[in-house]
């Protein structure tokens, strides 16, 4: 492999995200950091197949502990690498989760955006660090057009928006203010077979691999109508990349440009695996009668899925709908998403599936596993 010399520093490494651009970035050749935060278990799944023993020579792949609320250890860490590149992905990043979290969610995903560029500036790296935001389609929340596109208003309607709305701002700000090659990426949604367990399309794929063999009963899902512009985290991250490669600083929207429902979502996932939904629950009642897929139908035991709608799953302040325009990425940065949403649907049911197989195979060696409705 050969390398390039340049050196990248991740925020969120072992994140959904961190792992897709850590790895890409190894691939072109970087040597990268990533900030890791100190838990009580290993927290690296994600990123345990890129691990480096720290007695190696030459390693370029180096963890350092460190968290997005404490400047002393940002200031330390981007001293000690003096990063070429800065990609802030570390977030609480669940929106539900920020209406019970939100001064958290603030201090997070709002001032720690401000922590690094305030760093980039106190140890003088305005003209080296060139920084990377991951901002959000969250931020459009109660659209005022559609698609939304980079000249689209705001309305934020979470805390987390709140917060991402902030770092977005300060991230123009401190390009504006003292030149820092600065770039807010608005990303809408974007998952993958690593996609955290609690959002809602990865919830889905578990569910439903876990309910065909037999190890769930159930569902329960909130709102079934919110549209979404699904893209797959793989493409995404080669975005982050490029928007740091132009001559002159820009944000970015990044998107799909196609929008489908929760409840597609359900259909199209439970497809995959040759199996039937049935929706209950407040307002739905109806029958979904999916197609088969050959392979799969075999093996699964269940042939039907069950989804109920449960309120506890609805949020305070809900976005119903978005869809991206990446007009300017693909003028600008030549970047074109190329995973469809069934083939990003395809890849995480088949990859949840196997994982079920192996949790029902501990089950019938007599072993307990978990069923989890989060
Ligand atoms: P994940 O939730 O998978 O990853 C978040 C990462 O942030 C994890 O590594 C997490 O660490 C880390 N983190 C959380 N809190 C802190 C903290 N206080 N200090 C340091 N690190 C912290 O998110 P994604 O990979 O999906 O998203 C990456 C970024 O992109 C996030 O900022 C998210 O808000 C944003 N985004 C995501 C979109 C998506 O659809 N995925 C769309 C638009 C924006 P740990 O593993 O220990 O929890
Ligand atoms: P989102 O993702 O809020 O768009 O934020 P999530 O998958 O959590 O929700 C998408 C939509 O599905 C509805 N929904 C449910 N959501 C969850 N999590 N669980 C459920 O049971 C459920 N039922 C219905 C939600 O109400 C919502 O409308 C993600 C995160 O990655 C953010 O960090 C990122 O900024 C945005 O995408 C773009």
């Amino acid at each position: 492999m050969t390398t390039n010399n340049k050196v990248a520093l991740i925020t969120g490494i072992t994140g959904q995200d961190g792992a897709y651009l850590a790895e890409f970035l190894l691939d072109k050749g970087y040597q990268v950091h990533g900030l890791k935060r100190r838990s009580s278990l290993f927290n690296t799944d994600r990123i345990d197949h890129l691990y480096q023993d720290p007695h190696e020579p030459d390693r370029r792949f180096i963890l350092h502990h460190g968290d997005l609320t404490d400047s002393s250890s940002l200031i330390r860490i981007i001293q000690q690498v003096q990063p070429d590149e800065i990609y802030n992905l570390g977030a609480q990043s669940h929106v539900a989760v920020s209406f019970e979290e939100p001064e958290y969610t603030a201090n997070t995903d709002g001032v720690g955006a401000l922590r690094i560029v305030e760093a980039i500036r106190i140890l003088g790296l305005e003209k080296k660090s060139r920084f990377y935001q991951a901002s959000t389609s969250e931020l459009y929340g109660l659209v005022q057009e559609t698609p939304q596109r980079e000249s689209t208003p705001f309305y934020p309607r979470s805390p987390y928006a709140v917060a991402k709305l902030y770092a977005y701002w300060i991230t123009v700000n401190y390009r504006e203010a003292y030149g820092i090659y600065a770039c807010n990426g608005i990303l809408f949604n974007h998952e993958s077979p690593v996609r955290g367990e609690t959002f809602v399309t990865r919830k889905i794929t578990r569910a439903i691999a876990r309910i065909a063999l037999g190890l769930q009963d159930c569902l329960y899902l909130g709102n079934l109508s919110a549209l979404r512009d699904w893209g797959h985290a793989r493409d995404y991250v080669e975005m982050q990349w490029l928007m740091l490669q132009q001559d002159h600083p820009e944000d970015f929207v990044i998107a799909t440009g196609v929008q489908y429902s929760v409840r597609q979502f359900v259909e199209f996932a439970a497809a995959e695996l040759g199996i039937r939904v049935r929706f209950e629950g407040e307002g739905v009642n109806e029958v979904g009668i999916v197609a088969k897929v050959e392979g799969h139908q075999a093996k699964v035991k269940v042939g039907e899925v069950i989804v109920k709608v449960d309120p506890r799953y609805f949020r305070p302040t809900e976005v119903q709908s978005l869809l991206g325009d990446a007009t300017k990425a693909r003028e600008k940065l030549g970047w074109t998403p190329v995973t469809s949403l069934r083939e990003l649907v395809s890849e995480m049911v088949l990859a949840d599936y196997s994982a079920a197989r192996r949790d029902a195979m501990v089950q019938l060696a007599g072993f307990k596993t978990l069923d989890r409705h989060e």
